[in-house]
């Protein structure tokens, strides 16, 4: 099928009562275990690269690289730019062949949210590009600020609505009391399902976002701090809130910290066990193969995903 925009798959996830993964790309072996897990689940597939993977890797790199991998699978598989922070980042991504990008005007108030995505969809939708725009402020670090996840600001369905009828984004990213990185709950997980449905009441039909929606899979952190990580007291959202949360209206689902727990623990594994290994290959084929079943796992037992290509 080839690089698509993320039009059908999530259409077909609104229908389907499944969620997309989307996963963040930051170089080779990451792309292979992706693109590897999409192609044995038979799942639709977003690779999403942010602001900073695109200064690291290089954007012609991330191109080519997913260019490869499409070549030897069938799925639909998105290239999507992740938090993009301002209208020049969207047109370079869009000019480079990207197929979706995300318009992060989150630290902005609604007016000037609404007439930056407004920009950038204009920009993008003449060009066959989709848009996933941001409403309401994720706990814990966002934008440089630190919004404490009592007073976090969760997105208003009314305003939600508004947003999306005077935009024009094809998708929309809500706070429901997610937040990135490994640390997104000091006691229970909560999650504010009723604001979800609520949104889902104004928009049917507007694929909903989730962000900041690993697991941090506890064997992963453990795995970590046993061969001499630092990660104490991890936490993120459980899988079964995932899964409800793709039963029931969201259309994505971004994680990005679960790929990097399991890099670094197998890595750091092979480092403790095997001091004696210099060869890159005998720690990144481990990596890659660890990274490669977490998706897999996600695709099928969490996102519901596999077989929806
Ligand atoms: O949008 N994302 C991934 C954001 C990571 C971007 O970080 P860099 O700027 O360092 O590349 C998510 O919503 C994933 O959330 P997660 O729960 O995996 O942290
Ligand atoms: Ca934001
Ligand atoms: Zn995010």
């Amino acid at each position: 099928m080839g690089l698509v925009t993320t039009k059908e798959m999530f259409e077909k996830s609104i229908k389907e009562h499944f969620a997309v993964g989307a996963f963040n790309v930051n170089n080779m072996e990451i792309v292979q275990a992706i693109l590897d897990a999409a192609k044995e689940e038979n799942s639709p597939v977003i690779l999403q690269a942010s602001s900073s993977a695109i200064k690291y890797a290089r954007i012609n790199y991330l191109m080519k690289m997913v260019e490869a991998g499409l070549e030897e699978t069938d799925v639909p598989v998105a290239i999507h730019l992740d938090h993009g922070p301002d209208f020049e980042t969207c047109k370079m991504c869009i000019d480079a062949g990207f197929t979706s990008v995300m318009i992060d005007g989150s630290k902005y108030d609604f007016d000037e949210n609404v007439a930056l995505t407004k920009k950038v969809v204009d920009y993008a939708h003449e060009r066959g590009v989709v848009v996933e725009a941001e409403l309401g402020k994720l706990a814990g670090i966002e934008d440089d600020v630190n919004v404490a996840s009592s007073d976090a600001m969760y997105t208003d369905p009314d305003q939600a609505k508004e947003f999306v009828e005077k935009t024009g984004c094809d998708s929309l990213a809500i706070a429901i009391g997610t937040s990135h990185g490994a640390y997104k709950f000091k006691g229970d997980a909560k999650l504010r399902f009723d604001i979800l449905q609520k949104v889902k009441e104004k928009l049917p039909n507007t694929p909903i976002v989730l962000h900041g929606a690993s697991t941090v899979i506890p064997e992963l952190v453990e795995m970590c701090n046993k061969y001499g990580g630092n990660i104490p007291g991890a936490k993120g959202v459980p899988d079964e809130m995932l899964r409800e949360a793709s039963k029931n209206g969201v259309s994505k689902i971004n994680v990005d910290t679960d790929l990097r727990l399991a890099m670094t623990a197998e890595i750091r594994k092979v480092f403790a066990e095997e001091p004696e290994v210099f060869d890159p290959r005998k720690y990144l084929t481990p990596a890659r193969d660890k990274i490669k079943e977490t998706v897999k796992h996600k695709m099928r037992d969490v996102f519901l995903s596999s077989g929806k290509a």
